[in-house]
């Protein structure tokens, strides 16, 4: 469903806990190849409270030289894996009409962690949708315009949950705000992953 006319659909319950624990499942295993780091904060060099893994052909990352796309694993210089073909899939199933996601960065969330508001826009092509799915502890989500300090809207994010950002929304403030604990029981430990999609090149 539509939640902003801006161009945000969230599609609740998208994927069934099959579906969900296949994919924790796939995640999981790429973690040796590529496993999860602490980016740290541009300038000031402070670690974010999320650790981050990318699969497709490139990987976003952030260290105190900015925000970037890059090949290679920051930690390990290794390229990134092939996204799965149970991550592409929501994709095609979803945006048939687009070209297929180049970057798909894991984001994990323990209990304590957050995002704080931020503009995604290290991608060459704003006019390619954004695909966001929610893996195991509730999130809550907050949207907001295409300007810093403007009004807000919080969402809870669950599992299972499927979000496209697109049209103006593509370029609005997001972040999250906290992690509700206890809420899903998808991965032994609790947290929370996101999964998103992108054409970054
Ligand atoms: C709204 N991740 O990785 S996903 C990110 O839940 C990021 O981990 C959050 O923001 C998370 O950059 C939110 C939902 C999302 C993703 C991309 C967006 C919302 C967005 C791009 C534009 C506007
Ligand atoms: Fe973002």
């Amino acid at each position: 469903m539509l939640i902003r006319p801006g161009g945000t659909e969230l599609y609740t319950d998208y994927l069934s806990l099959a579906a969900q624990t296949d994919m924790v499942a796939a995640v999981r295993s790429l973690l040796n190849a590529a496993p999860l780091y602490t980016p740290t904060m541009p300038r000031t060099g402070k670690s974010m409270s999320v650790r981050m893994t990318n699969f497709g052909k490139t990987g976003w990352m952030s260290d105190h030289k900015g925000y970037r796309y890059q090949v290679n694993h920051p930690d390990t210089g290794a390229p990134w894996p092939d996204i799965p073909e149970s991550i592409l899939s929501v994709w095609r199933d979803l945006l048939p009409d687009q070209p297929l996601p180049d970057a798909c960065l894991v984001n994990f969330y323990d209990q304590d962690a957050k995002m704080g508001l931020h503009q995604d826009r290290d991608e060459q092509d704003f006019s390619v949708p954004v695909l966001s799915i929610s893996l195991g502890d509730t999130a809550l989500f907050r949207l907001g315009g295409t300007k810093r300090g403007g009004k807000t809207q919080s969402f809870r994010l669950s599992s299972g949950d499927v979000m496209l950002l697109r049209g103006e929304d593509r370029l609005a403030f997001h972040g999250i705000d906290r992690i509700y604990p206890g809420t899903s029981q998808l991965l032994k430990n609790g947290g929370r992953i996101n999964v998103t999609l992108r054409k970054a090149l």
